[in-house]
């Protein structure tokens, strides 16, 4: 776990078969002074105390993934779930009209690496290994982004000194190349030097996700932004009279379609005695069916 500020990182492994990310917004406000003559309630804070305001602003977390699944070469695969397409109502193909599919697409070149997140479509990322796939399922080995609790992007205007300075925080996944001609790689969404930047440095995101370069079968760098609104609510549960409700924002990676059998799964089954078929075997066999 790590804190920073009124943030804490906590990681999380091992029990629930994937690696989770759990970024908790503590609640601990910052807050400064309303003038006398600011209206209250206030378009762009909340009074927490007399005087004193909580301001509306964003927090937007970039993490950083540099992939080897089951080897070094890996695509990513966007997923939408689509309502079967050109499939009416009382067709044969969709009689009821419920059907719906997965819609697959592999992200084909760092021009198109900037993805916006959809909720309606329950949008999915996979980062996969494309030379292997599940005997059964016959999917692709990968591990699925799961992006829990809030996806916002960047609010402020494209042209805005911040939305020039933070173009990362635009898009909700991006994938690129590895550069592997520099010692730290692409390790730098906003580039090096954040707090001194003016404009968009040459050395970050937007940068590197332009042109046709492939980042199909390659060795890439992903990185995933998580996004949240703080719109002030005083808590009822105050420690502290400057506090709101604890939020999270979560980010889980779930290994899918790796082995035939689970390796894990070594513990043989309990013997419940206790436990019996309720006519017995033979009363199960006749009781079946009909004939
Ligand atoms: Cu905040």
């Amino acid at each position: 776990m790590v804190s920073y500020g009124n943030i804490e990182i906590i990681e999380l492994m091992g029990a629930l078969e994937h690696i989770e990310f759990e970024i908790q917004l503590t609640g601990i406000l910052s807050v400064s002074l309303f003038a006398p003559s600011d209206p209250i309630p206030n378009p762009f804070a909340t009074q927490v105390a007399p005087r004193i305001a909580g301001q509306y602003h964003q927090h937007l977390f970039c993490v950083r993934i540099d992939p080897m699944v089951d080897g070094l070469k890996n695509s990513v695969l966007e997923s939408d779930i689509i309502p079967l397409p050109k499939a009416d109502i009382g067709s044969d193909d969709n009689y009821a009209g419920n059907a719906f599919i997965v819609q697959e697409n592999i992200i084909k070149t760092e021009k198109d690496g900037g993805r916006d997140y959809d909720h309606a479509k329950e949008r999915r990322w996979s980062i996969i290994n494309p030379f292997r796939k599940h005997y059964a399922s016959k999917k692709n080995t990968s591990y699925v982004l799961g992006f829990r609790g809030h996806t916002s992007t960047l609010m402020a205007k494209p042209k805005s000194w911040v939305h020039q300075r933070a173009m990362f925080a635009s898009k909700s996944l991006w994938v690129v190349k590895e550069a592997n001609d520099d010692v730290e790689g692409r390790a730098w969404p906003a580039g090096r030097y954040v707090p001194q930047s003016n404009g968009t440095p040459e050395d970050s995101i937007s940068n590197w996700a332009t042109g046709d370069e492939s980042v199909e079968e390659q060795d890439i760098v992903v990185f995933a932004t998580l996004g949240k609104y703080n719109i002030f609510m005083t808590s009822l549960v105050n420690l502290t009279r400057f506090r709101m409700p604890v939020e999270s924002v979560r980010l889980t990676l779930k290994p899918v379609h790796f082995f035939d059998v689970n390796p894990a799964l070594d513990v043989q089954d309990a013997n419940d005695s206790l436990s019996t078929l309720a006519f017995g075997a033979e009363g199960l066999i006749r009781n079946h069916c009909c004939d």
